[in-house]
């Protein structure tokens, strides 16, 4: 017997086959989201990749690593790298977030920077604008949420955004309506150079099911919690046992770093975490696609986000 897993040699044919007929002028690369939290960076990466890669929430600083969608058509494939809000860091978690989401820049080919419509532009604004203009990507600038604003005011705010430099194109659009996504796109594989397939056409995200559970977990927490509590929370899966025709079992905890956040996240008779797992368990089941088992429990960990090991631990690293 090996330990390993038989190769399918008819799936790795219609793989290679599929390698074959790439057209001569087949194009890939690229393509980094970056910009304030809270824009609408990780609905638009859904939005353009078509499933749920990233979890999305009101809250800032949702997004704490980079996280790759991709989207593959007969012509082309556009890999979005998805990135943290760059902010005003109080944190080391904050710092390694910040790290994280401009190294996205210089490896792109194609850069998003995207603008909420809603909001006053700031200074950090004008900075991060300045550090994708400087690098070698084609620059485009998105205005997002521009259901949310009367159209002058959209027409006001791409008349000062364009005078923030040297943009390849501007875009309004709204990721949540989808209002100008189809435009963008068309317009992002036209700027990609020619290249191969870098993943397989049917894979959406370099993410394991392990991660996208945490991610999920830590969404539905974000969702029932308020003020200092969600940027307190982290998801670790402690244990996933797959069982065929029977649910999944998967154990999660949640780390808080105070004894009081503890006690929120529980809730009065554990109401508060019940809400939580239930809304994760349901999510998660929609996501994946079978039914799964969901324990969560909560610990605390004092002042893991200033805790390298920690933050290594957990895959909060520089990219
Ligand atoms: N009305 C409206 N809301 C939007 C739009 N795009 C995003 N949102 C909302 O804005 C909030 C933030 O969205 P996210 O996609 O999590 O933002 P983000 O830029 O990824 O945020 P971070 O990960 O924290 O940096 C959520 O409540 C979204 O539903 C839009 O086009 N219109
Ligand atoms: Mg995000």
């Amino acid at each position: 017997m090996s330990d390993y897993e038989p190769l399918d040699i008819e799936k790795l044919m219609a793989e290679q086959a599929a390698m074959r007929a790439l057209p001569d002028d087949f194009r890939s690369g690229f393509i980094a989201i970056v910009g304030r939290p809270n824009v609408g960076k990780s609905t638009l990466l859904n939005r353009l990749v078509g499933s749920k890669v990233a979890i999305i929430s009101p809250k800032p600083q949702t997004t704490r690593r980079q996280i790759l969608g991709m989207h593959t058509t007969d012509q082309a494939q556009l890999i979005f790298v998805d990135t943290p809000g760059i902010h005003e860091a109080h944190s080391k978690l904050g710092t390694v977030m910040n790290e994280s989401a401009r190294a996205a820049i210089p490896d792109a080919d194609v850069v998003l920077l995207m603008i909420d419509a809603s909001e006053r532009l700031t200074s950090l604004d004008q900075q991060i604008a300045r550090e994708v203009l400087r690098s070698d990507a084609t620059p485009f600038l998105l205005l997002n949420k521009i259901d949310l604003v009367p159209q002058e005011q959209a027409d006001a705010r791409l008349a000062q955004l364009a005078a923030l430099g040297d943009w390849s194109a501007i875009f309004p659009i709204s990721a949540t309506t989808g209002d100008g996504v189809l435009g963008l796109r068309e317009a992002i594989v036209e700027a990609l150079p020619l290249g191969p397939l870098y993943y397989p056409a049917e894979q959406f995200t370099d993410q394991r099911e392990r991660d996208i559970a945490t991610e999920i977990i830590r969404e539905a927490a974000l969702h029932y919690l308020d003020q200092e509590v969600p940027h307190a929370v982290n998801v670790e899966i402690m244990e996933w046992t797959a069982r065929d025709h029977a649910k999944s079992y998967v154990e999660a905890m949640i780390y808080v770093e105070k004894q009081s956040q503890k006690g929120i996240v529980i809730g009065r008779g554990g109401a508060m975490l019940k809400r939580i797992a239930s809304r994760a368990r349901k999510e998660l089941e929609r996501v994946l696609g079978y039914p799964i088992y969901l324990d969560v429990r909560v610990k605390v960990r004092d002042g893991w986000r200033d805790d390298e090991s920690w933050l290594n631990r957990w895959g909060y690293v520089s990219k």
